[in-house]
């Protein structure tokens, strides 16, 4: 076989690049951006291009591994570790039942279908009671918030970037994370478009962020971010500025909403905010002033302690201001494979319909605080979790108040772990199976595919077969369902499926994830209806379009109506749970004189999250790990630029390397997430190790989000101090032997 050039697209990130891909025998050579590609067109992240150390990375997991009792793992084959994997599995469930086996669901596993539908359905077969993911760490506050607005969990509003004039956008940092619940790969464009048509973006955040400092910033103080929405509300209703006709046509509960905002004027709130209350005043004028204008957030909005309520508050602006489902404001999310809608339809984005066992948490999107997860390992009694799942995670990273997990995992009867690599998580686990990665599957976009500004759709082939013994995350859980002699699709919301699934087995076929993605996309929005529309989509046709189809320049507005799901298609502005959460503010003082400081989180652009740490190209340039702190902090603590400082919470202590800095204010220290590496596998990674941000966050009940379990993972209280360089150390003590 020759050198070939195969086109496909990048699921690191949301984004969702094109990528054309260099492959010579089955080995990929190269990654580099497709200039064909409609939305993207010839753009990619340092990430996505180096993707192709990650593929051919000698530390990669190529064969299943089981843990030996001295903690070294030794490759077994698959029928052993899957036979094994199946009888112990089999015994838990017959001792305890379902209620002590689940799943963690990592980021990763969100961006290829297959895995997340099959496992999805693997675990509901077996009752599995203890779901997790990583979205109690990102994005349940969002769904909840939606839930209770929309009726609909998964109905994600976006801004309209190509058509507004007023960006208004708290706690994102698109020119580098390339933008969240929003596909828009060409963000740093559509953001600089807005000020070249006259426009307005305006970056609310506690740092100067990379954004913030290309545009205007607000500077707020870390998770007080509720108060400046209310405020914001209170000035819009003081001074008449809302919309009366949109609030009419769309809501319902403005009156109450408007009673509660009437509490927090900018004057009473700018203590707390940071935010001068004539700076917030005018704020509000020129938004609501604004030809159009929408109000966007991502994880600095959803990872304080109010993340819901905040979420909300920053759709009831659209809603307000007459920026809701219109152009230039802020768009209704719309799928070309109306996943969603069929997992809406049956239950799969439920809140609320149960309860954890610890914490007594609402389930989102049937799934619990992944926080709690370590005290369900450890605390005895009915529903005890003693089996778990780690899908594409890292959680010992990721979740709060890692070493009660990192301690916890060991208790497990049965820890399986899909991944690539031996992570801080998997070394704990009995096996870790060989995970194919995103190049050696083909792919359907997911999710967040349906928060774009355009109608677009593409899918993708696998670029190369799977390396070693690599295998799909799906075709696992149909093994370990055969070995077990159950059928994976016979319950539950899959029964509406049943008669198609008779016609197949008829016909000798089975029923894979991908057959099932054709049939959403045929029977959906854009399908062929089977033969019934000719010029309608099926998988073969997006086949012979590698680059995608672009199905419409602007994604509908004016549908709100039709997406709405509870409440006579009218948005909800006072669900209780809203109203009680409001109820709730100001009471918890967030800082002590023993922790005066709040931390919070960074994002990096050569990081994703832990798992890109052993690309050597991402790793050039003597990276490394550094607190983010202002002089005034910095001097305070007795610390020096280039020093290291011990920054310790209620929770734990960590101690990295000072940078100051004031891209963060007196009062905020920002410490980069996703590092702390100690993993078996990725030695690059731990060779430069960096420290783990959530050795400081809390894992308590009370300390959690209340209405969606959200961890909180910003605005952490925290102290510092100065670690004495091993120089002094040394004089210290032999001064202390001389005398
Ligand atoms: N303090 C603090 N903590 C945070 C955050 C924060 O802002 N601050 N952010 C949170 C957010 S937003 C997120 S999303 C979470 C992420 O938390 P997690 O999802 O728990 O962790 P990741 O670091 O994304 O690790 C993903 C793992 O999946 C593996 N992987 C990658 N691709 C594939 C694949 O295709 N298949 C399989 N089977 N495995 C794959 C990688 O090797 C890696 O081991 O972290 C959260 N934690
Ligand atoms: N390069 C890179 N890209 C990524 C990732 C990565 O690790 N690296 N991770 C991906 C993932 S999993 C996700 S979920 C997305 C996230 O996408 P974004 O949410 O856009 O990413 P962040 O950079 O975390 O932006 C959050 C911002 O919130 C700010 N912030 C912190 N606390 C507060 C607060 O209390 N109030 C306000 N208003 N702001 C606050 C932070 O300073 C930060 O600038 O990014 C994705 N893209
Ligand atoms: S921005 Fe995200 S999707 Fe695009 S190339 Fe980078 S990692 Fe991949
Ligand atoms: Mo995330």
């Amino acid at each position: 076989m020759s050198v070939e050039q195969k086109v496909t697209y990048c699921r690191i990130c949301e984004p969702m690049c094109g990528l054309i891909a260099t492959v010579d025998n089955d080995r990929l050579v190269s990654l580099r951006p497709d200039q064909d590609h409609p939305l993207s067109q010839g753009r990619a992240c340092p990430k996505g291009i180096a993707f192709t150390e990650v593929q051919n990375d000698p530390d990669r997991v190529l064969t299943p591994l089981r843990r030996q009792p001295d903690g070294s793992f030794t490759p077994v084959s698959w029928d052993a570790a899957l036979d094994d994997i199946a009888a112990r599995l089999q015994r838990v469930l017959t001792e305890f039942g379902g209620d002590a086996v689940g799943q963690y669901f990592g980021n990763p596993a969100a961006f290829g279908y297959a895995a997340s539908i099959w496992s999805g359905f693997f675990m509901k077969r077996i009752g599995a009671n203890h779901l997790y993911s990583a979205g109690s760490q990102d994005i349940n506050s969002r769904y909840v918030a939606s839930r209770l607005l929309y009726g609909a969990a998964t109905q994600l509003p976006f801004p309209d970037l190509p058509r507004t004039d007023f960006l208004f956008m708290l706690g994102a940092n698109p020119l580098i994370s390339h933008g969240s619940a929003l596909r828009a790969p060409r963000i740093r464009d559509d953001l600089a478009g807005i000020v070249k048509r006259g426009g307005r973006v305006v970056v609310v955040d506690p740092r100067r962020t990379e954004t913030a400092a290309a545009y205007e910033h607000v500077a707020v103080r870390p998770d007080s971010d509720a108060w400046l929405l209310l405020s914001m509300l209170h000035v819009i209703f003081a001074e008449h500025l809302e919309d009366r006709r949109a609030i009419a046509a769309q809501s319902t509960g403005v009156d109450t909403l408007r009673a509660l905002c009437a509490d927090f004027p900018p004057e009473d709130t700018a203590a707390r905010t940071g935010v001068p209350a004539d700076v917030l005043r005018d704020l509000a004028r020129d938004f609501t002033a604004a030809p159009t204008a929408v109000a966007y957030a991502r994880t600095g909005a959803c990872l304080g302690h109010h993340g819901t309520l905040v979420s909300f508050l920053i759709d009831v602006l659209n809603v307000v201001s007459g920026n809701l489902d219109s152009p230039g404001g802020s768009l209704m999310s719309h799928a070309v494979i109306p996943l969603e809608d069929a997992g809406e339809k049956t239950g799969a984005f439920d809140y609320d319909t149960k309860r954890s066992r610890i914490g007594n948490f609402p389930a989102v999107h049937n799934t619990f605080p992944a926080a709690v997860m370590a005290d369900e390992i450890t605390t005895p009694g009915p529903g005890q979790l003693r089996a778990l799942f780690v899908l594409a995670g890292n959680p010992v990273l990721s979740v709060p108040n890692s070493a009660a997990l990192d301690q916890a995992l060991r208790d497990l009867d049965l820890f399986v772990s899909l991944d690539f690599y031996v992570n801080e998580t998997n070394r704990h686990a009995h096996y870790i199976l060989p995970s194919t990665t995103m190049l050696e599957r083909d792919d359907l976009p997911m999710a967040f595919a349906a928060c774009c500004p355009s109608v677009y759709i593409q899918s993708t082939e696998a670029v190369v077969k799977p390396y070693g013994q690599a295998r799909q995350e799906w075709e696992v859980f149909t093994d370990l369902a055969d070995r077990m002699g159950i059928s994976m699709l016979a319950t539950g919301s899959m029964e509406r499926l049943n008669p198609v699934l008779h016609w197949l087995e008829r016909r000798g076929l089975r029923f894979t994830p991908r057959r099932m993605m054709d049939l959403l996309l045929r029977t959906g929005p854009y399908g062929d209806r089977f033969g019934l529309r000719r010029r309608g989509l099926n998988l073969k046709k997006l086949k012979q379009r590698p680059h995608g189809i672009m199905l419409a320049e602007h994604t509908p507005h004016g549908v709100l109506a039709k997406v709405v799901r509870h409440n006579g298609g009218k948005v909800l502005l006072d669900p209780d749970q809203i109203v009680a959460e409001i109820g709730r503010l100001g009471h918890a003082p967030t800082t002590s004189t023993e922790f005066p400081l709040l931390a919070i989180g960074i994002r990096e652009l050569k990081s994703q999250n832990s798992w890109m740490h052993n690309s050597p190209t991402l790793m050039k340039g003597n990276r490394r790990h550094r607190a983010r702190i202002n002089a005034h902090d910095a001097r305070a603590a007795g610390l020096a630029d280039g020093g290291r400082v011990r920054v310790i919470s209620a929770d734990g202590a960590v101690e990295t390397e000072v940078m100051i800095t004031d891209e963060v204010g007196p009062g905020t220290i920002a410490i980069p997430q996703g590092w702390g590496h100690r993993g078996g596998g990725w030695q690059l990674a731990n060779a430069n190790p960096g420290v783990n941000v959530n050795e400081l966050t809390s894992n308590r009940v009370e300390d959690l989000e209340v209405l969606a379990g959200m961890s909180v993972l910003n605005g952490v209280a925290v102290r510092l101090e100065a670690v004495r360089p091993a120089l002094d150390l040394a004089a210290a003590s032999s001064s202390v032997e001389s005398t």
